[in-house]
């Protein structure tokens, strides 16, 4: 049975494509709600609703294991899908998101404690972040800055990244996030497309802030979950075939998701 990775559109191909990097023998099936994208400006019920439908869907398709490749998704209804949703539901089946696999690693990655977190304003709001780096970065931060970017996924899907435009707004939120916390030495990019503007980020933070991009970190964690669950390894199936789902057109998903995980893909 094919791993299920859901995002709201393009953006968690960005998750996909270090899975398939890392085990590249295991099946999967990505889906993206264009339809209903972007979700960064919905409410809690409104992502939350959207989500369960569409986790709902990868389990119909056979997938034992979804994985939430997008922030806002994993922010808003992650919990709720994990405590609320799955015990009724087949009690094998298990969703898991991206937020904790970074908060898990920023340990190794700050020397003292201060960290910045870059997401749309729905994770930011969500408060997602500061709560679960309290819990699960090991007593490690001792300060999180949140900054809101808006119109960083906008600027990706419309094919921005080296315009000038770009580098304006880029810079504006990463002066504001210094700003509040000056002592910042790592930042997590808490957003599926924010690592196609890495090197338009790099420009603008000094080279001793060390960035966290996601893909590498939950794509370690996956294979981390799977050998800790070998039940569930099982039932993963291993054949290297990867299906795409969109819930809008076919032909515009296969045109734009290229810039997304660096392939022509064939979708449904
Ligand atoms: N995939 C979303 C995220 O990681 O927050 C970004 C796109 C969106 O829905 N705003």
């Amino acid at each position: 049975q094919p791993i299920g990775v859901f995002d709201s559109g393009y953006g968690g191909l960005t998750i996909l494509k270090e899975f398939i990097n890392v085990i590249p023998e295991y099946d999967f099936i990505y889906l993206g709600d264009n339809a209903r994208a972007p979700y960064g400006s919905r409410s809690f019920e409104v992502v939350y609703e959207y989500t369960l439908q569409a986790v709902t869907k990868l389990f119909e398709m056979g997938c034992p294991l979804v994985i939430l490749a997008c922030n806002t998704a994993s922010a808003k209804a992650l919990r709720n899908i994990q405590m609320n949703d799955l015990p009724q539901m087949d009690p094998n089946l298990r969703v898991l998101g991206v937020i904790r696999p970074a908060v898990e690693a920023i340990g190794d990655f700050t020397r003292n404690g201060h960290v910045g977190i870059l997401g749309t304003t729905g994770t930011v709001l969500s408060n997602s972040y500061p709560i679960e780096l309290e819990k699960w970065a090991n007593g490690k931060v001792v300060k999180t800055t949140q900054e809101a970017c808006p119109i960083w996924v906008p600027l990706v899907e419309n094919n921005e990244i080296d315009s000038p435009g770009t580098e304006y707004f880029v810079s504006k939120n990463i002066n504001n996030l210094l700003l509040a916390d000056p002592e910042i030495d790592s930042i997590i990019l808490g957003c599926t497309h924010y690592p196609l503007l890495l090197p338009v980020i790099q420009k603008f933070v000094p080279e001793d802030i060390q960035l966290l991009e996601q893909g590498k970190v939950v794509s370690s964690k996956l294979v981390e979950y799977l050998s800790r669950h070998p039940e569930m390894d099982q039932r993963c199936s291993k054949s290297g075939i990867v299906k795409y789902y969109t819930t809008e057109n076919v032909e515009i998903f296969e045109k734009n998701a290229a810039t997304f995980i660096g392939q022509r893909v064939k979708c449904e």
